[in-house]
Formats: C-alpha cells, sequence, structure tokens
C-alpha cells in the first residue's frame, strides 16, 4: 500500500502543478520546478499533507515571490562572501615575511585568553616545476659548475641530475658508511604484528573481516598476500604452499571461507613460514644500511651534499637541516626492495614521526612523513638494481590494479619489466621526487600515490645508494611548533634528538 499511495501523492502534485499552470502563465517547467521544491511530489498520501498543500497554496504567486526573495539574498551572500575572500587574501600578500619555518624566528599569533601558540601560515614551500617529461633545466648546485636536470615524469613529479655527486664523493659516503656499520633493513620475524594482535584483542570473524576487501565472504589470494605487505613478501605460489602446508583450503577452490579461516590460529601463517626457513629473498626489504649524520661537525662531503639538496629544492635550510639523516644502503648480489612509500598518508589523528615532540602525543597512528626523496646512485650497477616506478604517469591508476591475474606491480623480484618506468643506477646521479602533492595554499597536500616506487633485484654485483629524505608535516602548525621547538637555545641538544627521531 505504501507504493500504491506514493503514486497517489506524485499524481496529485501533478495536478495541482498544472493547475497553478493556468493560474500564473508561466512556463510549465518552471512550475513543475517549484511543485518539487515544495515537496509534495515525494510526500505519501495522508490527509494531513494534502491539507497543508492546498491551504498554504504552495505553488501560488506569492510563494513565488518568497522564493524569489529568497534566491536573492542567497545571492548577495554568495557577492559578499567573494568580496570578503578577495579582500582577505591580499592583505595576507602584503605582509608576506620570511620568518616563517624557514628561519629561527617565526610569526606567533596568541589568541585571546587561550594560551595555544598559533602560527600565522604566510609563507610558501617552493616547488620545483617539471614541465614536461624529458624536459632539461639547468640548475645552479655549486659555484662555478653547472647541472643539468631532467624531468622523468610529472607523476610524481620526478627529476635526474647526472652528476650530481663526484666519484671522489661517492667513494668517500660508502667508506664512511663501512666505517660506522650496516645493519639489516629488516628482520626476519616480525614481532608488532603478534603483539598488536594481541592488543586489539581481536576475534576470528574481525579479522576475517578486516582482510575481506570486498566483503564477498571469501578471502581471495589478493586480499590475504596485501595483508602481509609489512613483513614476509608472500606470492600466489608461496600462498598455495602455506594453503597446502596447513590444510587450509579445506574444499580446495583456492578461497578461504570463514569457516576455513576459524580453523587456523592467529599466527598460524607466520608460524609455518618459521618453520619452514624464511629466505632472505623473501623478505619484503633486503638490504642493509646505515644512517651518516650531516650537520655540524660531520665530514665536508656529507656536508657539501647537503648544501647541494638545499640549493636543489630551494627550501628553507632549517628545513632540511632538522630532517633525517643520510641514509646508506647497500644491496648484495640478489637484493631487492618490493614497490612501496617513502611516506604514509596523513590523517587528522596520524602524527610525523621528525615532529612527534611537537605533537599530541596521545596519537596512536605515527608515519614518515617525507617531502622529497633525493636518491644518490653512489656506484653504477653491473646488472639489474634499477629504480622502478610501476604507475609513474599512468592515466588511469587504480590501486586495484596493481595485483591483478597473479601480476603484481609491487613486486620488484618479478615485474620489474612491467614498470612504467625504470632508472638504471649511474654512479654519481641523484633522481628526486616529491612524495606529496601540494595542496594549492603553498604547503604539503595529499600523499602522492603515483610516487610509489621500488629496488629492482641486483643480478650481478653490489648496488649502493644513499637517500636524503626531507621532513616536512602537512599540518602547518606541527611543522612550526617541531621548529620552533628544537631551535630554542640547547642547540646542541638538538643533534641528538634530531638523531633518535630517525631510528
Ligand atoms: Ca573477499
Ligand atoms: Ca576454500
Amino acid at each position: 500500500t505504501a507504493s500504491a499511495s506514493s503514486a497517489d501523492g506524485i499524481r496529485r502534485s501533478s495536478h495541482i502543478a498544472s493547475g497553478s499552470n493556468k493560474m500564473t502563465g508561466t512556463p510549465g517547467s518552471q512550475d513543475s520546478e517549484e511543485a518539487k521544491a515544495s515537496g509534495c511530489a515525494t510526500l505519501p498520501h495522508n490527509p494531513q499533507t494534502e491539507r497543508l498543500c492546498n491551504k498554504t497554496s504552495i505553488c501560488s504567486r506569492s510563494y513565488f515571490l518568497l522564493v524569489m526573495v529568497f534566491f536573492h539574498v542567497y545571492l548577495i551572500n554568495v557577492i559578499a562572501l567573494l568580496f570578503y575572500v578577495h579582500y582577505s587574501s591580499g592583505q595576507d600578500d602584503d605582509s608576506l615575511s620570511h620568518d616563517a619555518p624557514g628561519t629561527d624566528h617565526s610569526r606567533i599569533n596568541s589568541r585571546g585568553a587561550s594560551s595555544k601558540v598559533e602560527y600565522q601560515r604566510d609563507f610558501s614551500l617552493p616547488r620545483v616545476e617539471g614541465i614536461r617529461v624529458g624536459h632539461v633545466q639547468k640548475v645552479s648546485l655549486t659555484p662555478g659548475k653547472s647541472h643539468h636536470m631532467r624531468t622523468l615524469s610529472l607523476k610524481p613529479l620526478l627529476f635526474e641530475i647526472p652528476e650530481f655527486l663526484s666519484e671522489d664523493e661517492c667513494h668517500v659516503v660508502m667508506q664512511l658508511a663501512q666505517l660506522k656499520g650496516l645493519m639489516e633493513s629488516q628482520l626476519m620475524i616480525q614481532e608488532d604484528h603478534e603483539e598488536l594482535v594481541k592488543e586489539l584483542n581481536l576475534s576470528p570473524e574481525e579479522i576475517f573481516n578486516l582482510l575481506d576487501i570486498n566483503q564477498d565472504g571469501q578471502l581471495q589470494h589478493t586480499e590475504v598476500i596485501s595483508a602481509f605487505r609489512d613483513g614476509i613478501w608472500l606470492t600466489p605460489d608461496t600462498l598455495r604452499e602455506i594453503y597446502a602446508g596447513l590444510k587450509a583450503d579445506k574444499n580446495g577452490d583456492g578461497l578461504l571461507s570463514l569457516e576455513e579461516f576459524r580453523l587456523l590460529s592467529n599466527d598460524a601463517f607466520q608460524r609455518f613460514l618459521q618453520q619452514q626457513g624464511v629466505k632472505r629473498s623473501q623478505l619484503v626489504r633486503n638490504s642493509r644500511h646505515t644512517w651518516l649524520y650531516q650537520g655540524e661537525g660531520a665530514h665536508k662531503v656529507l656536508q657539501d651534499i647537503k648544501e647541494r639538496v638545499i640549493q636543489l629544492t630551494r627550501l628553507p635550510p632549517a628545513i632540511v637541516d632538522l630532517s633525517e639523516p643520510l641514509q646508506v644502503v647497500r644491496y648484495e648480489e640478489g637484493g631487492h626492495y618490493h614497490g612501496h612509500h617513502d611516506s604514509g598518508p596523513v590523517y587528522p589523528e596520524t602524527a610525523c614521526t621528525h615532529t612527534r615532540l611537537a605533537a599530541n602525543t596521545s596519537t596512536p597512528f605515527e608515519t614518515s612523513c617525507r617531502y622529497i626523496t633525493v636518491l644518490f646512485y653512489l656506484n653504477s650497477v653491473e646488472g639489474g638494481g634499477e629504480t622502478a616506478f610501476p604507475v609513474a604517469d599512468n592515466r588511469t591508476y587504480d590501486e586495484v590494479c596493481l595485483i591483478q591475474n597473479d601480476v603484481d606491480l609491487l613486486d620488484t623480484r618479478k615485474n620489474c619489466d612491467k614498470s612504467n618506468l625504470r632508472v638504471t643506477p649511474t654512479k654519481g646521479t641523484a633522481v628526486f621526487w616529491y612524495n606529496y602533492l601540494s595542496d594549492g595554499k603553498g604547503w604539503v597536500g595529499e600523499q602522492d600515490e603515483y610516487a610509489l616506487h621500488g629496488g629492482c633485484v641486483v643480478t650481478h654485483g653490489t648496488k649502493w645508494v644513499a637517500n636524503k629524505w626531507i621532513n616536512i608535516d602537512p599540518d602547518y602548525q606541527r611543522q612550526a611548533r617541531y621548529q620552533q621547538l628544537v631551535s630554542q637555545p640547547q642547540d646542541k641538544n638538538n643533534e641528538i634528538k634530531n638523531q633518535n627521531v630517525c631510528n
């Protein structure tokens, strides 16, 4: 009966519309718009609403006038708002100063009685323009020498600068790293995973629901594989082995149902893999690395590199100074790093690792906020070891396409040749890219999903690279507060603090 009554309602309102049509003589379309606006068309049939519609004669001339008055008031409001925005942004331009996050003293606005300090955002982050793929621009990084910077892609915004480092400089960086000692980039067993499961105290049903991305009540291979992406690199083949070993897939359809999943323990996969013995090649990241501090007192080569990075990125020295130290990475033959982002997406409840000091410490989520990655090739690799950007300049990038038909674009051991862009390591060359988009207002915006990249497997020889990450918090207030905090008198302690943040 409900559908019958609403159909009745529609008929009734169309009757009213045609009636008023005759009365006012305005075009029918406008009238039926009014009838729609009155809400009569969707109201179910009920005597009270019928009375309401008729008594106030919603579709009459006076109602039409009322609507027009509202419309004009609305228009005047919009125009006033536009004027306001225009003038207030003009004022900002006038007061553009250079004492924002770049330098030691930021302008501070204390807001009334509130003790919370607000930093005025009157600073724009410089961003190098790519123009088009293949575009070459001259850059001056060191006195008496000019470099050529070539645009490799626009999504992500990615550049290549040959001869950024001299042969000697490459040699010194590798020697310093060896002197300091390199450690495994990733351990075989991920303990924090188990801890997290325990802490959250999830039921098998809850875990199943988390994993079942398309919510069809079955776990497909891709759903299980992507859940492990932090530690051990599963492929469809290893997954089949695990299912067989655990006798997990009872009906043999290649999927895990909730009933099949319930029979497994929380850490069944991890325990099975540990019993089998995880090989280095099965890790997400198979390399060794160390960190080299670049501040006052550091080796001249390291300080020079930092100065050149400041020139290259045109960022305020203070931001580069407070970023992570130089990371030096060594990949042996067979080494690789599967596809990943250097930065995480930043939500309001996420804290950046580098500004944690200045953030609300109660937040449980933390991520690296690396606005820019500068990657230096310290040697030319005999075979393999390219840096792959699987989706660079893709027109129709969609995350679900990364694993399809058993082809996993993030798998740099298998599918580097299917990446859109690959950079061959050449001694002394630097590449750099932005991991975040601009917010359109001169600050850091959303994470650039196209900045996905990985290190292809080294087939011959050793590969040496260095990474310089430039940390900027997408939350301007937190970045400004952090810089204010660490630039206070006890300068010596800042160096220590800065190093701790990165380890
Ligand atoms: Ca599913
Ligand atoms: Ca099954």
